[in-house]
């Protein structure tokens, strides 16, 4: 049966959670013309290019600036793995077997799969104790197996694969009461979507239906006075969420999503709305190229209190770049934008902590005060900037296949920096008992006169003696993440260097060991500071979409989502770059 012939159900949903609890008022309707007048598709954001969008907000207090810069030992050894990437006989001589490791991730996946297709095939959401799942709204939208499906696909999966994807085409309606997180269900179902027609051969028109009879009803969310929508999505097309304060990554994380599905269904107002966001970002004043928390989407304006790569601005900067890459590099403004951010990062918030000498990123808090304060707080999200550095450093070539003179001194300083961090989220891992990191990361500070300790309370412990780096109660899970290894693959990617490999395969090892049990297959872990770990009741799509098909890619020689051709979505899903023509 076509998705929407499904019957329609029309009991409200009170399932709400994709919306952090929060039941979402509707409005009938707030102006549903849009008002676009937009130039063309390859130039729509040209017109920015020459206006000065990095100015600043407010003279920030100067004592502020971290100023993070690659030291010269740094640069040398940038240098000697530049020359190594270029030498034929340094390539990796070492015994590993990594093909019989990449079929240990695949293993890992089918038991994955088979554990959720045994207890909750179907099910938007699975627990893994309770042999359970539940839903996101009335009838379900098919969210984890959209999410899982380019994974099963990639890994050869290919009878798991026809079951999720039958079960998408044929029971799957979106018209359905209740209302979901737009960011979450644009980069997990619509990219899971467009990325599993993708890469299933381009012919699955079934399944493009689908994507675009959902990419139809998200975007009625772009129908606010400024363009800017709000963080809930309704699906029926009777209503729509009020919400005044937008996460300013949340809004900036649909682009690639939406500019593909523009691009598959020749529907080009999906592109135009997305691009709309980014015009009004673009315009707002920022700091440093560092963008606030939130934005007002009646006004279009920042009204946040606080900057984080981490939990509500990372994914802004990551899609900074990779709509840079997406257009196959032909909309400067994104790069200048993104440089920009990246030079704030250095100026704001990158530094390193006092023993282990470890390059953190940190978060400026009170930005709206005359007295903004950095905070040395790096959440797990934030470690996938190590690897869009690599990324970004080269454009997704590999060293070996560039120019070491083509690179330029901010491209030198965007890879040392993403290799550095690279080091501190493996220490994240590795410095704990179990190996496996936790959500966030708090990172000693000492006072520059008296040397003293100026970190500690009684809420945190180290997650290693003498070490640099704290945990709080609140923050000692892991949910099975992936910017870690994300980073890790990117990092080999572009530098070839073995190690990212080698991390990679112990964060796998911990996980085996302590994510696993053979009565309830993969759960999130509640203490990465205790052995054996206790387990809770969840295990988040990601695990599957992202955190094994990462690792499966680390260990993979083959390259069959080559950085030059694709763009990986926030959610892992590998797009194609293309340009209109
Ligand atoms: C994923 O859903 C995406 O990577 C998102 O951008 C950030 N959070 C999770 C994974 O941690």
């Amino acid at each position: 049966m076509r998705p929407t012939h499904q019957p329609i159900a029309t009991k409200p949903s009170t399932d709400t959670t994709l919306q952090a609890g929060q039941p979402v008022p509707t409005k009938p309707s707030i102006n549903t013309s849009l008002p676009i007048d937009l130039p063309g598709m390859t130039n729509v954001l040209s017109r920015y290019r020459n206006t000065d969008s990095h100015e600043y907000m407010k003279q920030w207090p100067g004592d502020l600036a971290t100023n993070w810069r690659a030291t010269q030992k740094q640069q040398m050894k940038l240098d000697d793995i530049i020359r190594e990437a270029h030498c034929e006989d340094c390539r990796d001589s070492s015994l590993v077997d990594w093909a019989q490791r990449r079929k240990q991730v695949v293993s890992a996946a089918k038991r994955a799969w088979d554990f959720y297709y045994r207890d909750a095939f179907g099910l938007d959401e699975y627990r893994p104790i309770s042999h359970t799942g539940r839903n996101f709204s009335q009838t379900g939208l098919g969210y984890y197996i959209a999410d899982v499906l380019d994974t099963l696909w990639l890994m050869g999966l290919k009878d798991e694969y026809k079951a999720g994807r039958d079960f998408l085409v044929s029971q799957v309606t979106f018209e359905q009461p209740g209302s979901v997180s737009l960011f979450e269900t644009t980069i997990r179902l619509l990219g899971g979507l467009l990325s599993a027609y993708r890469w299933s051969g381009e012919t699955d028109r079934a399944l493009l239906e689908v994507a675009d009879q959902l990419g139809s009803r998200l975007a009625m969310s772009f129908n606010t006075s400024t363009g800017i929508p709000p963080e809930t999505a309704i699906l029926r097309s009777d209503g729509m969420p009020f919400a005044v304060e937008s996460s300013t990554s949340e809004v900036s994380t649909l682009q690639l999503e939406f500019r593909y599905l523009a691009k598959l269904t020749g529907k080009q107002n999906y592109q135009q709305q997305v691009d709309r966001i980014m015009d009004i970002i673009f315009k707002a004043p920022k700091f440093d190229g560092l963008v606030s928390n939130y934005i007002n989407a009646a006004s279009g304006e920042f009204t946040g209190t606080f900057i984080s790569l981490g939990s509500r601005g990372d994914s802004y900067y990551e899609y900074l770049l990779k709509q840079w890459l997406q257009t196959r590099q032909t909309e400067p403004v994104f790069r200048e934008e993104y440089d920009s951010a990246m030079d704030g990062v250095r100026k704001f918030l990158a530094t390193v902590s006092p023993d282990q000498n470890l390059t953190y990123i940190g978060e400026l808090l009170r930005i709206e005060s005359a007295a903004p304060k950095f905070s040395p707080k790096m959440d797990h999200l934030a470690c996938f900037l190590a690897g869009n550095l690599a990324l970004g450093s080269t454009n997704g070539v590999p060293l070996s296949d560039i120019l070491p003179s083509s690179l330029r001194p901010r491209d030198r300083e965007d890879l040392i920096l993403g290799r550095e961090l690279g080091e501190t989220c493996a220490h994240m891992y590795f410095d704990t008992p179990s190996g496996l990191a936790p959500e966030i990361g708090w990172f000693r500070q000492v006072d520059s006169k008296t040397g003293k300790d100026i970190s500690f309370n009684s809420d945190e412990q180290l997650i290693k003696p003498d070490g640099d780096i704290l945990v709080h109660t609140l923050d000692r899970h892991y949910i099975l993440r992936p910017e870690t290894v994300e980073s890790f693959y990117l990092l080999w990617k572009i530098t070839g260097e073995t190690k990212w490999r080698e991390y990679g395969w112990r964060v796998f090892e911990a996980i085996e060991k302590w994510a696993w049990s053979p009565e309830y297959g993969y759960t999130s872990i509640d203490n990465v500071c205790v052995i054996p770990p206790t387990r809770r009741d969840s295990i988040e799509t990601f695990f599957l979409s992202e955190t094994l098909k990462y690792l499966y890619l680390l260990f993979n020689d083959a390259d069959p989502t080559s950085l030059v051709d694709h763009v990986f979505n926030s959610e892992a899903h590998p797009l194609p770059m293309f340009t209109w023509e």
